[in-house]
């Protein structure tokens, strides 16, 4: 169980390895609509008519438009600065880093992030149904593209529906089992395994602390939580942490 109270600030000297997980909520302030709650992302759509591998083989067209608007909506956002913290934080922190997003924008690498992962996903890329290969997409994605490395028609959104495995699970475990610090920004803890990972880091020994505008589902696992928007909350922290 997490501690009662939250950790001295001494234990920011002597923290080394930090892992940031991030959610639709880091990109609200960009204009970018979180999943839950009113008006969500999926108000107007069910998400088991988007967001499942039964949907996409039952519509394919409703789902590829779902996901082309989204990509095309990209062009019309920024990062905020909570995204432009979080890349300087990249830039300056000498010690292991490792942002994981389960968002499919591109905001933080837009802000300048590197050591990061999309674990649900990007919008801006292409997966082969057929070969699984992997790779960059602009524009319009209409079912039944063709795959350039296998040749089937079989290109799909490269987004990780429920059911589906997310990415790099094996990276972001070894990475929490080596963390001194988790922080978890603004996600709703709803969906597995990210909502799973506070409870992981902890039982590893890392402290761990909560940026969201409300308590999120998990919030009784965090050490601390801190409420508020992330782009006061996140750039204070990051502040906090580069002193
Ligand atoms: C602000 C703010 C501001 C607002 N500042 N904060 C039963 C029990 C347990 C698990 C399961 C179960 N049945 C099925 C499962 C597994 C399932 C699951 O978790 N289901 C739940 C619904 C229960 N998970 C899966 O299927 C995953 N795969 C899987 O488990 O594989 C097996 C496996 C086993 C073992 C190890 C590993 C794997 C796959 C999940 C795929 C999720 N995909 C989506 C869709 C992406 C595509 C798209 O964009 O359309 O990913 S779902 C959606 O939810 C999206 C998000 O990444 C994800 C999380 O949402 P997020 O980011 O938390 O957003 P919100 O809207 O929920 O919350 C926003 C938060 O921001 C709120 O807290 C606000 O307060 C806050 N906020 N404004 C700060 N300005």
């Amino acid at each position: 169980m997490p501690l009662s109270f939250p950790r001295p600030a001494i234990y920011i000297l002597h923290m080394r390895n930090i892992v940031i997980l991030t959610g639709a909520g880091i990109s609200a302030e960009s204009g970018i609509a979180t999943f839950r709650g009113p008006g969500g992302l999926w108000e107007g759509h069910r998400v088991e008519d988007v967001c499942t591998p039964e949907a996409l083989a039952r519509d394919a067209a409703l789902v590829h438009r779902f996901y082309d608007l989204r990509r095309a909506a990209l062009e019309t956002v920024v990062p905020n600065a909570a995204h432009q913290a979080l890349a300087r934080l990249d830039r300056e922190w000498a010690g292991e880093l490792l942002i994981v997003t389960q968002n499919v924008d591109d905001l933080h690498e837009r802000a300048g992030a590197r050591r990061m992962l999309h674990m649900h996903g990007e919008l801006r890329s292409a997966l082969c149904a057929n070969c699984e290969e992997r790779r960059s997409w602009a524009g319009t994605l209409p079912p039944g593209s063709v795959c350039p490395a296998c040749g089937a028609a079989a290109l799909r959104p490269d987004i990780v529906f429920f059911g589906e495995m997310p990415y790099q699970m094996e990276r972001i475990e070894a990475a929490l089992a080596q963390a001194d610090l988790f922080v978890s920004i603004g996600t709703s803890g709803a969906v597995y395994p990210a909502a799973g990972f506070v409870r992981l880091a902890s039982h590893y020994g890392a402290a761990t602390l909560e940026l969201n505008l409300e308590r999120s589902e998990g919030s009784a696992w965090f050490e601390e939580t801190r409420l508020g928007p992330a782009g006061v909350l996140v750039p204070a922290w990051v502040d906090a942490v580069l002193g």
